[in-house]
């Protein structure tokens, strides 16, 4: 309709009101594989789907510009009941080299004025154009995203992302985080962040995240934080991590009710400040690093169940349980580690200002299975115990 809209517009000189439907960004004068800029294009394009109260705007095959704007971010505002599709993996959006000049520019988000609610992005390939090798502090302008849904005013609602692509950004590939309720990122895929791939925040009003089926590619640059992480939660509630493939680590704190379930993760699972988490049927092979390879601090709530926990030489600990120390007052508190099996170079299990800990089923293959420090109301099948060395 929107062709025959235009022809009859081009022959009889007048304009046809818009219609509910397709907003091909082309129409509105973006270019594909050349070096032009389709920012405003684009912008005039959701710009048309807002003033018809939603419908899709369409990116075809091919390689289209963004820039920088007069104000910070995001460069593209999606609108209400707005899907934002492409074709798939051909369908790029992608920064001018010049955008990694400076900081804190995300290529698409809510509107600042009015948040927004009821957005789907998908089947797109969004390309930051980054090129540092590295995080540098201060070289790197490691705020610079390509999903970044954050309103300090305003509440984002039901934002769904699938089959999107996401690599090269000098900060997250995607970031979610103030008033933002009911999103789901599902079946995305994400290479050569500097900071995180997926990246969750909140605030008191924030809730209800779901991320799954989403894999980071080999990296050609060096990751300088987790493929999936959540950070400044601020009160968020209800976060589900499910069936992804990390390269990185799963980095989660301070949710209430939060489920990290059958991920297979090369590095870590570290969680610290939660209540009433659940981390199950994960396969967790420690990375490169050192140190625990599944490390839960000051929970309130802890279920650790059938995980696979595979350190190497360079990893005493298997799975650590920690709290109450000279930092913070919370213990690891009302926890049941049941049924993983869990391989280490030292201790299987390390438990670490916890309190009221059940132990039982778990298939442990380390020189030690058991090490307790600061633990109250510990139960444990692991025969024979071992002592508590403090
Ligand atoms: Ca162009």
């Amino acid at each position: 309709m929107k062709l025959i809209a235009t022809i009859l517009s081009l022959l009889l000189g007048v304009t046809i009101p818009a219609m509910a439907g397709d907003y091909d960004i082309t129409e509105f004068g973006a270019t594909a594989g050349d070096q032009s800029d389709d920012t405003t294009a684009i912008e005039n394009a959701l710009t048309a789907c807002a003033d018809a109260g939603g419908g899709t705007v369409f990116v075809p095959a091919g390689t289209f510009i963004l820039s920088r704007r007069d104000s910070e971010s995001p460069i593209l505002e999606i609108p209400p009941n707005t899907t934002l599709r492409g074709e798939g993996a051909a369908s790029i959006l992608k920064f001018a080299a010049a955008v990694n000049q400076s900081n804190f520019w995300r290529m698409i988000g809510a509107p600042v004025k009015a948040g927004t609610k009821n957005v789907v992005i998908r089947d797109l390939h969004l390309d930051g154009s980054n090129t540092h090798p590295e995080y540098v502090k201060g070289e790197t302008p490691e705020h610079n995203a390509g999903l970044w849904f954050y309103n300090k005013d305003h509440v984002i609602e039901n934002v769904t992302v699938v089959n999107v692509f996401a690599e090269n950004f000098s900060g997250d590939c995607m970031a979610f985080s103030y008033n933002c309720r009911s999103i789901t990122v599902r079946d995305c895929t994400l290479r050569n962040f500097i900071r995180q791939g997926i990246q969750m925040g909140g605030s008191p009003s924030s809730r209800d995240y779901l991320v799954t089926g989403c894999r980071d590619l080999e990296h050609s640059v060096k990751p300088g934080g987790s493929t999936i992480h959540v950070e400044h939660a601020r009160g968020l509630k209800n976060v589900i991590i499910e069936n992804n493939q990390c390269r990185k680590s799963i980095l989660a704190g301070g949710v209430d009710g939060m489920i990290i379930r059958g991920n297979t993760v090369t590095g870590k699972i570290v969680g610290n400040g939660n209540s009433n988490l659940l981390i199950s049927d994960n396969i967790v092979r420690a990375g490169d690093n050192s140190g625990a390879v599944v490390q839960l601090g000051y929970t309130k709530g802890l279920t650790i169940r059938g995980n696979t926990i595979l350190g190497t030489e360079n990893n005493p600990t298997g799975l650590y349980v920690w709290g109450k120390s000279r930092y913070n007052d919370q213990p690891g508190e009302d926890v049941l580690i049941s049924g993983n099996q869990i391989s280490a170079a030292d201790h299987a299990i390390s438990l670490n200002g916890a309190v009221n800990v059940r132990i039982s089923g778990n298939l442990l293959n380390a020189p030690r299975p058991l090490l307790q420090r600061r633990t109250e109301n510990v139960t444990s099948d692991l025969v024979p115990p071992t002592p508590d060395t403090e």
